[in-house]
């Protein structure tokens, strides 16, 4: 087998849910109670953006309020001791993985803490509302949005992901149910390059088949053991 020098991790709302942050496929299938088209897209945006506003302010209040856990702490360790390459690419919203210490994160859906001024297209870290249409602290306009990608938008820095994906000699998908693109495409893509692929999540994911190796269990238990065993 190839010695692994270069690996990338693909996180997922799974990964946060003993954070106590709601993963997304709740049974209800409801984002928060609310349905993901009401307020993940700029569509939804441009029609009640108040209740769009309100709802990624309750999503900051509750980013906010969570810690790190062992999963976090445990990459931010791989992290700190991997000699070769490593890239975190995040769907998720929440800062928890750099709370933990870990650096070299990649939020490819954006950020709860960041606020993006459509008007000069400034980026502020926000920890406040903006249902109040505060100004710009830019250019002052009271132009501010969610710096958080929706659907139909296109995922930040697509071009670092598929340059890291290609030289891939390990892929790990970490708390993920597979269901959004072009997240959900990145294992092929890795394994494309000739990657190993490793699966870490509660359950078997719509992508389980596409993955050399798939442990199930509580992200806080298998991503600890899994790092322990690399740095081995
Ligand atoms: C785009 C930010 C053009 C907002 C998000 C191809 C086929 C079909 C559809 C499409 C396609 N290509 C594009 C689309 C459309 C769409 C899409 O995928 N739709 C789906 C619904 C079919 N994609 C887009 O619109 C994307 N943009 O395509 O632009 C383009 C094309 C190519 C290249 C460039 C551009 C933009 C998508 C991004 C939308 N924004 N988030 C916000 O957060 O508010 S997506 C959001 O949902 C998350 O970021 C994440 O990506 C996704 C949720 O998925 P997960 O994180 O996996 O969470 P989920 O709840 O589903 O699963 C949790 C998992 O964890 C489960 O498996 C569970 O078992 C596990 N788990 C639970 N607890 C634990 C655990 N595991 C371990 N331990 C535990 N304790």
């Amino acid at each position: 087998m190839t010695a692994i020098r270069n690996i990338v991790i693909l996180t997922g709302a799974g990964i946060s849910a003993e954070s106590g942050l709601r993963t997304f496929r709740a049974e209800d299938g409801l984002w928060e109670d609310h349905r993901v088209e009401d307020v993940a897209t700029p569509h939804a945006f441009r029609r009640d953006p108040e209740l769009v506003q309100r709802f990624y302010d309750l999503r900051r209040e509750n980013v906010l309020a969570a810690q790190p856990n062992p999963a976090h702490q445990a990459l931010a360790r791989l992290d700190r001791e991997w000699p070769g390459e490593l890239l975190i690419v995040t769907q998720n919203i929440d800062d928890l993985h750099e709370r933990a210490g870990a650096q070299r994160v990649l939020h490819m859906h954006g950020e709860a803490l960041s606020a993006w001024c459509t008007a000069c297209d400034a980026r502020h870290h926000w920890t406040g509302t903006l249902l109040d249409s505060p100004p710009c602290p830019a250019c002052g306009a009271a132009a501010l949005r969610p710096d958080i990608v929706w659907f139909g938008e296109m995922p930040y820095e697509m071009e670092r992901i598929f340059a890291a994906l290609a030289r891939a000699d390990l892929f790990v998908s970490i708390g993920t149910s597979g269901a959004v693109y072009p997240a959900a495409g990145f294992v092929q893509q890795a394994a494309g390059h000739g990657a190993r692929t490793l699966e870490l999540n509660l359950e078997r994911s719509l992508g389980s088949s596409m993955f050399d190796e798939t442990r199930l269990g509580p992200a806080s238990e298998i991503v600890p053991a899994w790092v322990e065993e690399v740095l081995r």
